[in-house]
């Protein structure tokens, strides 16, 4: 296993559109088992393929206390939203010490494939529920501050330029 490199935001490649997974072999479960490393050493709930510059559908997840219950979502897609939303305060392995509150749909129906390919269906709410939608926004190359207001982006992105200088 490997750790990976988490970029950080506005890294350009943050907003690349990731491909379809169709080939379920060992360079698959590889990949996910750095990712899985990665996450749980950073330490986060979740993780997208994006933030590690690997533009592919995959979501590693683990909202647990006890940060043994793994969830790996391939090519995850919600089937279904309830209409009430909620706000929760987020915070991004790509953009580290920002934390603000994004509205989001409340309950979550997510259909996805696991490492091996088989499909399954997951009903999700709460912090799982917004740990799904924040990564599969990465993998449409979004990042959760482009649903703040232009001003506080501004902010959080001209904090992080400074910190990327020696
Ligand atoms: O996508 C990411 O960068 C991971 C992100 C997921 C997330 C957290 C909270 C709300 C929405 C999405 C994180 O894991 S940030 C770190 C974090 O919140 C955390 C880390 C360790 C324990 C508990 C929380
Ligand atoms: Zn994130």
């Amino acid at each position: 296993m490997a750790l990976l490199e988490i970029l950080c935001y506005p890294d350009p490649r943050l907003h690349k559109i990731a491909k379809t997974v169709d080939v379920f072999d060992e360079r698959l479960d590889e990949l996910v088992k750095n990712m899985a490393q990665t996450m749980y050493e950073a330490p986060g709930v979740g993780l997208a393929a994006t933030q590690v510059d690997a533009h592919e559908k995959i979501i590693v997840i683990d909202t647990s206390d006890t940060r043994d219950e793994l969830l790996v979502l391939v090519n995850p897609k919600v089937i279904w939203q309830s209409e009430e939303n909620k706000s929760w305060r987020e915070g991004c392995l790509s953009v580290p010490d920002f934390f603000d509150e994004v509205v989001r749909p409340d309950k979550i129906v997510v259909k996805a494939q696991n490492v091996k390919g088989d499909f399954f269906e997951m009903e999700a709410e709460g912090l799982m529920s917004v740990c799904i939608q924040h990564e599969m926004d990465h993998l449409i190359g979004k990042v959760f501050v482009e649903y703040l207001s232009p001003l506080k982006r501004a902010r959080i992105k001209n904090k992080m330029k400074k910190r990327e200088r020696p």
